[in-house]
């Protein structure tokens, strides 16, 4: 038991069920049959009749059931529908659910579900800690890894259509001819599965690659290069999504290279799309080394250019401000750019959560920025609500996600991690599902419907990421992160000659009169950038979250909290907190091997293990460095610290990331 088969771990039904009961089928689309195909190996269930409504376009992607004990009917608009369908019964059948009488109708929130794989030609994956790339790149096209269909049905198992193959630190060899071949490898086996396949684009790409004086997005030859280029494209993949563009940002390329705006270059790719039908998802992630504070400069760079954008353009933008922390105020871009189309961009890969090694379910941080109020129309108007289609009308609604994917037999490092793959498809067709319901469905799959084991690791599941947030970085702490891995902490961090913005106390301001980062009008006024009432909400010292507090404000020491304690008690207990909440995943996980096969009992059972010891380093590291600054005692009932600070402000990780 390796971890392999995820949550697809159907049972092949015998030949007599088979004969018993039929799975009826007009249509001969590829994906229709496969749908069947998935039903007749695995479906226990009465007869199903499945069809084909094209007038039923209010469905979209989705699809209706209707049904009881003795028969099913399972209808959708597109062959995909079907797919989704089938998988939507055999996920009902996996958990024990309840289908005496079923009427279901499903249409997604989103219409592109996308992953962003930050895979590299070489096979490295950017932030990627599940092994290599999946992608053999070397052997495609004539080699075809099994796994690469396996993907695409986990994928369509949860509503995921579309994938960017490759790092939007983008080779611009990618846009070869011979790149293209082996990209039409992959688009050809993920099409009957409904995912398109999208490509991260280097925006000097003409230049690199065919010599051209430069990139300049006004110039017309190099706007003719880009409509050779994707036609060639076309040529080969009649479905290609289309290009998502990290520019001027972080050293990359762009049109402001040449003094042109995002909206420039956005557009120059979109013209070549366009008569395709395909987008560009353009990447908000901007920032530069000013004395500007970070998490301001994408609204300011991206509101001036509102209604500038083509409307096959998307804004691409991070769920926080800064940089997928463990906790993160909503970037405040969401909503603010009331005619142009706006996607969210998650990270499933833990980069920031303790890679593959920490234990940190997802959902409930997805939920947090979907849930939301951006406050743009008024009250109501949830992250959720402004991107899906449902507040402002694009030509298309999409979601996104840095995938945590690679060639590991368990496809994600952790056992657990793969809980989060499967929620962001979820909440990507449906973003009202609650993080609870997620974890139910996923570990019944997963794991086992045993209500003993269920109950627990899901209550486990729920309670994992805010003791992440409290032993990593509580009430609004962010990025204290060691330089070179975002692994561990380095509060103290501090390259000479580096980059401000790229070391710790830029975030965290520790000094002799408190802790955090002044975003308020005497600071950086960031809270400026939020609608009202929420600018004054995080504004105010005393109305602000506290989860959020050190975020927006430089808080005192001795500042009394809403229980009150001060400031510097609250914030030993939260890390300590942190550290207990992990030895209790210890112990649920203990008591829990009954249940579990040997080997993914012992697997994640190691995993806690170093969780643990890591949320011990984080505690102590923080609490001794923020010490320094406070000079208070750690409150006496807690538990001491066990490292000395100057012992591990020696600890160097062999992890050899740039920033
Ligand atoms: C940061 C990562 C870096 C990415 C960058 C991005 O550290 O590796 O290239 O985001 O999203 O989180 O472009």
């Amino acid at each position: 038991e390796d971890g392999s088969q995820l949550w697809l771990r159907y049972k092949p039904v015998d030949a007599q069920t088979q004969k018993q009961r039929h799975i009826r089928l007009q249509d001969k689309h590829e994906t229709a049959l496969l749908a069947k195909q998935e039903l007749d190996s695995y479906w226990r269930g009465p007869s199903i009749e499945m069809h084909l409504d094209k007038k039923a376009k209010r469905l979209k992607e989705g699809y209706q059931i209707k049904g009881d004990t003795s028969a099913v009917y399972l209808t959708a608009a597109e062959p995909i529908g079907l797919l989704y369908g089938a998988y939507h019964l055999l996920r009902l059948q996996e958990t024990k659910a309840d289908m005496r009488h079923l009427y279901i109708e499903e249409i997604p929130d989103y219409d592109i579900r996308i992953l962003n794989h930050w895979d590299n030609l070489d096979r490295t994956v950017e932030r990627g800690y599940a092994g290599y790339s999946l992608w053999r790149w070397e052997e495609l096209p004539h080699k075809l890894s099994p796994r690469y269909e396996e993907y695409a049905r986990a994928n369509a198992s949860i509503g995921i259509n579309a994938t960017v193959l490759n790092n939007v630190n983008a080779s611009p060899q990618i846009l070869t001819g011979d790149y293209i071949q082996k990209v039409k490898a992959l688009a050809d086996i993920f099409r009957k599965y409904g995912i398109r396949v999208y490509l991260s684009a280097n925006f000097s790409s003409p230049k690199v690659l065919d010599g051209l004086a430069d990139s300049d997005p006004l110039r017309k030859e190099v706007q003719d290069w880009w409509k050779v280029k994707v036609k060639e494209i076309y040529q080969h993949i009649p479905d290609f999504g289309g290009f998502l563009v990290k520019a001027n940002s972080e050293g990359q390329p762009g049109p402001q290279d040449y003094g042109r705006t995002h909206a420039d270059g956005a557009n120059m790719l979109a013209d070549a799309l366009k008569p395709y039908g395909g987008l560009v998802m353009w990447r908000a992630f901007v920032y530069n080394p000013t004395e500007e504070d970070r998490a301001k400069q994408a609204y300011q760079e991206f509101v001036p250019l509102d209604g500038e954008f083509r409307d096959n353009v998307i804004i691409q933008i991070k769920n926080g401000p800064v940089d997928f922390q463990p906790r993160e105020p909503f970037t405040p871009l969401f909503g603010a750019m009331k005619h142009t189309a706006q996607m969210i961009e998650f990270q499933i890969t833990q980069e920031y959560l303790g890679f593959s090694n920490h234990l940190a379910y997802l959902a409930p941080l997805f939920k947090e920025t979907l849930d939301a109020d951006t406050y743009s129309e008024g009250k109501g108007s949830t992250v959720a609500r402004v991107t899906d289609g449902s507040m402002f009308r694009g030509e298309k609604t999409a979601v996104s996600a840095v995938a945590n994917i690679g060639e590991d037999t368990n496809w994600t490092g952790h056992h657990f991690a793969q809980a989060n793959w499967y929620a962001f498809g979820r909440l990507a067709w449906n973003h009202q599902l609650s993080s609870e319901d997620i974890a139910n469905e996923w570990i019944r799959q997963t794991f086992t419907n045993a209500v003993d084991f269920v109950t627990p690791v899901r209550q486990m599941m729920m309670d994992s990421r805010e003791a992440v947030v409290d032993y990593m970085m509580p009430l609004g702490l962010h990025h204290i992160f060691a330089f070179d891995h975002h692994y561990g902490p380095e509060p103290w961090g501090d390259r000479k000659g580096g980059r401000p913005d790229w070391m710790p106390w830029y975030y965290h301001n520790a000094d002799t009169i408190g802790l955090g980062f002044d975003r308020t009008a005497t600071g950086s006024n960031a809270v400026s950038q939020y609608y009202p009432p929420l600018d004054s909400i995080y504004g105010g010292i005393n109305s602000c979250p506290e989860s959020l507090l050190l975020w927006f404000h430089h808080v005192p020491w001795t500042h009394t909290m809403k229980n009150g304690r001060t400031l510097w008690d609250e914030l030993c207990i939260h890390y300590d907190r942190g550290v207990q909440q992990v030895r209790g995943f210890q112990k649920t996980w203990d008591k829990l091997q009954a249940h579990v096969d040997q080997q993914r009992f012992l697997e994640v059972q190691s995993k806690l293990k170093i969780q643990s010891k890591d949320a011990v380093w984080w505690k102590d590291a923080c609490l001794l460095y923020f010490q320094t600054f406070s000079k208070m005692p750690i409150p006496y009932d807690l538990e001491r610290p066990v490292h000395e600070l100057e012992e591990l402000k020696k600890i160097k990780l062999d992890m050899t990331h740039h920033n």
